[in-house]
C-alpha cells in the first residue's frame, strides 16, 4: 500500500517537474528540494543499490543475504538504496565482506535513501535484521 502511494507520488513529482521546467524555468535547486529525482523502482522482497546517488548510474538488487557483494560493479560504489523487502527487517549494508566492519547504510522496510555521502562506496555485504548496528 505505502509503495503504491509512494509510486503515485513519484509520477506526480516528476510531471510536475516536465511541467515547471518547461514553462517558467524555476531554478533546478527548488525542484532538487522539494523532490527526489531518480527512478527508485526496485523488486519485491529486494534490497536496491545504485551506483550513484538519486538512484541513478545503475541498480543492483539482492535478495537474501550475501556474505560478498564483489562479484559485482556494485561493490564500494552504492550511493542510494532502497530497502523494498516484505519480511518487515531492515536491509543492512557492510563496509567489508563477512558483515564486517561498519554498518554503513540500514534501511527499515519500506524506507531509501537518495544519497548515501560518506556512508557511501562502501558496500561489501548485505544481511537483515530486526535491529542496525
Ligand atoms: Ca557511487
Amino acid at each position: 500500500m505505502r509503495g503504491k502511494i509512494l509510486r503515485k507520488a513519484a509520477v506526480r513529482c516528476l510531471t510536475g517537474v516536465f511541467v515547471i521546467a518547461a514553462a517558467t524555468a524555476v531554478a533546478p535547486t527548488q525542484v532538487a528540494s522539494a523532490h527526489e529525482a531518480g527512478d527508485f523502482s526496485c523488486s519485491s522482497g529486494a534490497l536496491c543499490l545504485w551506483i550513484d546517488a538519486h538512484y541513478t548510474g545503475g541498480r543492483y538488487s539482492f535478495f537474501g543475504t550475501n556474505s560478498s557483494i564483489h562479484a559485482w560493479d556494485i561493490a564500494d560504489e552504492d550511493s542510494a538504496s532502497r530497502n523494498n523487502g516484505t519480511s518487515g527487517l531492515r536491509a543492512r549494508v557492510w563496509q567489508h565482506v563477512n558483515y564486517g566492519g561498519d554498518n554503513t547504510v540500514c534501511l527499515t522496510m519500506g524506507a531509501r535513501l537518495a544519497h548515501h555521502f560518506a556512508a557511501g562506496d562502501q558496500a561489501s555485504s548485505n544481511d537483515w535484521s530486526s535491529s542496525c548496528g
